[in-house]
């Protein structure tokens, strides 16, 4: 029996995560050792995220593993996408790295698309326009903040930032590099061109490597700190979403398409090579690189954030709710009272996400929801609505035909919302791994330590090691009708 051991650091929105995954003869076993919540905070009226304390934390979880005093090969960060941190030599850190939420890009996305168009940006980098993505991030520094940009070296995304912490080097891993909307995937090197176009300087680009990409050991100072020893740091896929994707536990074939569903549900295929075409670009999808040179090719729903928003406002008000209650109460709810289109921009960052929900329904001739019940009911039949319109969207642009959906993360745990994605996309669905990300970043490490040898072997070993739960579709008529009705909501 071989039997190695590695360390997942995944980085979400809502909450950090430190995950001892245990490779035994083919087969995972994942042991949570540290959870932290995560979140931005409100400062000087803008949103900005305490990396140094998800720094704290992570080394809090690699404490506890040295303390077992078992050997372990390898560690990973992964996180979400698009947000960096600014730094030099001498400053860990030279301003407050932004939350991609904050309202700071709405003036330099406006500008970015009049003054060089979406076909040169979409033809440079294949990615969807969102005004969260990094490009508009980084024009609002070289005009907002120019003062601060001249005293930063480099720029790095999260994960890689955290990477560069416990091992000293720096460099951007693909998967995450691809979100920021600056990177070429046919080049497979950042955009010069839009580097020059929106003089954006030079300098602060980080190297790029390959998913896998051992970075090095752990730096004294961390070894010192967590007590840790003998252990390399690996560029995985540091986008999590990038994790999750490698992850799925299909068979080889072209008949499936995969829902990575948290915060964000991200919907699509995996294709060989990015497709960067007019259609793409009308329909605004995405290219973000994947494990091992493949292409996720997706769309970018706005997800469970809704329901978390939702419950945040439930809970200011003294109602406490947690998920299994708050599933209970949806399904007990009455169907297709209310349905929203998760897609409209007013849903992205709203001060209150029940009343900017009710606003909608009103808005739209159809009943508000009142209770916890009623819009956990509505978010879940509307963003399977939507699930649908995407997979439609997703066949014609590819050619390919989906007949089985894999959906994995914290949102496969909701067995209604599996149940209505099979329903609304007449589709198999397949749920579970729940923690495809950190079982992405773990099983990667694998493969760069030699001890896998391929991505089919690590979605066979993902196949052996978790139970998958399959939803068939049911009620075909009703939710027929109800997409009837979703069509004719586009606003
Ligand atoms: C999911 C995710 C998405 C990305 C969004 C913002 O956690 O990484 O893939 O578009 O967060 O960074």
């Amino acid at each position: 029996m071989t039997s190695r051991n590695y360390i997942a650091c995944d980085l979400g929105a809502e909450s950090g995560r430190v995950i001892l995954g245990t490779l035994v003869d083919g087969r995972v076993v994942l042991e949570e050792i540290h959870r932290f919540p995560n979140g931005a905070s409100r400062i000087q009226g803008s949103l900005r995220w305490n990396v140094l304390g998800i720094f704290e934390e992570l080394k809090a979880g690699l404490q506890k593993i040295a303390a077992r005093g078992v050997s372990v090969s390898s560690l990973s960060v992964d996180s979400w996408g698009v947000d960096y941190v600014l730094f030099n030599e001498r400053q860990p850190m030279v301003a407050l790295p932004y939350q991609y939420r904050d309202s700071r890009t709405a003036k330099p996305y406006e500008m970015a698309l009049e003054q060089v168009g979406r076909e040169k940006i979409f033809a440079e980098t294949g990615i969807q326009f969102m005004t969260i993505n990094t490009l508009y991030h980084l024009i609002a520094d070289v005009q907002e903040n120019p003062d601060v940009l001249g005293i930063a070296d480099q720029f790095l995304t999260i994960a890689d930032y955290l990477n560069y912490l416990f091992c000293g080097v720096a460099s951007a891993e693909v998967s995450l590099a691809s979100t920021t909307q600056m990177y070429n995937p046919v080049a497979r090197q950042w955009s010069t061109e839009l580097i020059e176009q929106f003089h954006l300087p030079k300098r602060l680009f980080p190297k790029l490597v390959d998913s896998g990409t051992r970075l090095g050991p752990l730096t004294e100072e961390v070894e010192l700190n967590t007590g840790l020893r003998g252990v390399q740091t690996i560029a995985t896929c540091s986008h999590d979403t990038g994790a999750a994707v490698a992850a799925v536990p299909a068979e080889p074939g072209e008949d499936w398409a995969y829902l990575s569903s948290g915060t964000w549900s991200l919907i699509g295929v995996e294709l060989p090579e990015p497709l960067i075409n007019e259609q793409v670009l009308e329909q605004n999808f995405t290219n973000e690189a994947g494990f091992g040179g493949t292409t996720r090719f997706l769309k970018n729903i706005v997800g469970l954030w809704l329901l978390q928003e939702s419950r945040r406002a439930w809970l200011r008000q003294g109602v406490k709710l947690d998920y299994t209650q708050i599933n209970d109460l949806a399904e007990k709810s009455e169907p297709f009272r209310s349905i929203i289109h998760p897609d409209d921009a007013r849903f992205m960052s709203p001060t209150d996400m029940p009343s900017t929900i009710a606003d909608f329904c009103r808005e739209t001739e159809q009943p508000a929801p009142e209770t916890p019940g009623q819009f956990a009911r509505c978010i879940f039949e509307s963003l399977a609505l939507l699930y649908a319109d995407k997979l439609d969207s997703i066949q014609e642009l590819t050619g390919r035909t989906i007949s089985k959906l894999h959906i994995v993360g914290g949102g496969s745990q909701s067995r209604l919302l599996n149940q209505f994605a099979a329903n609304a996309t007449g589709r198999s669905v397949f749920a579970g791994p729940v923690e495809a990300t950190a079982i992405g970043n773990l099983l990667i490490q694998a493969i760069s330590m030699g001890d896998l040898s391929s991505l089919a072997e690590l979605r066979a070993s993902v196949r052996d090691s978790f139970s998958i739960e399959t939803f068939k579709s049911e009620n075909s008529a009703e939710w027929g009708n109800a997409r009837q009705r979703f069509a004719g909501l586009r606003m």
